[in-house]
């Protein structure tokens, strides 16, 4: 049976329905720290937080979970604010997963990392695979050593964990929560609500984003790769569309026209100026294959599209 943890999220939710859709909802269990509305996917649901170890332990052993995608996390606009506790869940909730997986209580774990494990000293174009980490945020200094620990147990213990570096991920299903490069999704639903977006991040900003049915699909065809082809066992890197916030501005005012941008950077800025523009993922290419579907043109015309009918909307 599959754990799904962090069920609830941007990314949880939407990779819980796939999970469903492929393996049955009934060999799915979704947790959150919150209480579904309406649990309209029918697939089990459970209180978990995951702050609790002795709690994630029970609901492994209880529901005999082989499987767990550990989507529980603090983004990292919130954990610069709240850095204690977003060491604290960041990594010793994954240390659980990965202590009962060498315990052979479980036998393959997906933990999400981002690309804001790259940092001072690191290429600002197609950073590498094994470029170095130097990450100037809580939220990355938590992913690098998430990813040390992966490593580790699969070095030490035969641990089969998966990770992959997201780059910003923008849908339409879930809102984020915390992450900076929220201003993406933002943008869509005031593009249609107000016509104009302030955007915490400023012109020029460059960063690496995808949007979430290649990040879902990239997911569940690592996961369900031949692991001995797989050869990085800290994070993959992923690369999908790079945009500015004004070249995401631009496409959106060629379906509403009338849209205006403008710029009013936060304490988020500094953490956006210290990731990369772009990245380098051949490695995940040669191993299993990988490629993008959406570019910003696709990915603005299926966001539009659903946030209309989302929000009740016609512009
Ligand atoms: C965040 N969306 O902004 C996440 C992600 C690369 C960004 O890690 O914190």
């Amino acid at each position: 049976k599959i754990l799904v943890t962090g069920a609830l999220g941007q990314i949880g939710s939407e990779l819980a329905e796939k999970l469903a859709q492929i393996y049955g909802s009934e060999n799915v269990l979704i947790t959150d720290i919150r209480e579904p509305e309406q649990n309209h996917l029918d697939i089990p649901y459970q209180k978990l937080d995951v702050n609790d170890e002795q709690a994630i332990k029970d609901i492994v052993i209880n529901n005999q979970i082989t499987e767990v995608y550990h989507l529980a996390a603090m983004l990292s606009a919130t954990a610069e604010k709240y850095p204690i506790q977003g060491w604290n869940l960041n990594t010793n909730s994954l240390l659980t997963f990965l202590e009962l997986a060498k315990d052979k209580k479980l036998s393959k774990i997906f933990w999400p990392s981002s690309i804001a494990v790259f940092g001072r000293g690191a290429a600002a174009d197609m950073t590498p695979q094994e470029e170095v980490t130097n990450p100037l945020s809580m939220y990355g200094v938590a992913k690098v050593a998430g990813e040390g620990f992966c490593e580790i147990y699969h070095q030490k213990y035969g641990v089969d964990v998966r990770s992959i570096r997201y780059p910003g991920l923008i849908s339409w299903k879930t809102l984020p929560g915390g992450g900076t490069t929220d201003y993406a999704v933002d943008i869509y639903y005031k593009a249609l609500e107000d016509k104009k977006y302030e955007s915490f991040i400023g012109e020029g900003t460059a960063l690496p984003m995808m949007y979430m049915d290649d990040a879902i699909r990239a997911t569940i065809e690592l996961m369900q790769a031949p692991k001995e082809d797989l050869t990085i066992h800290t994070a993959y890197n992923l690369q999908g569309i790079t945009f500015t916030p004004e070249e995401i501005a631009a496409e959106i005012k060629k379906h509403i026209s009338d849209f205006e941008i403008s710029y009013a950077p936060d304490y988020r800025q500094a953490i956006a100026d210290s990731w990369p523009n772009s990245i380098d993922d051949t490695q995940a290419q040669k191993d299993w294959n990988w490629k993008p579907e959406f570019d910003l043109d696709s990915m603005t015309v299926e966001m539009l599209k659903h946030l209309k009918s989302k929000l009740q909307i016609n512009v």
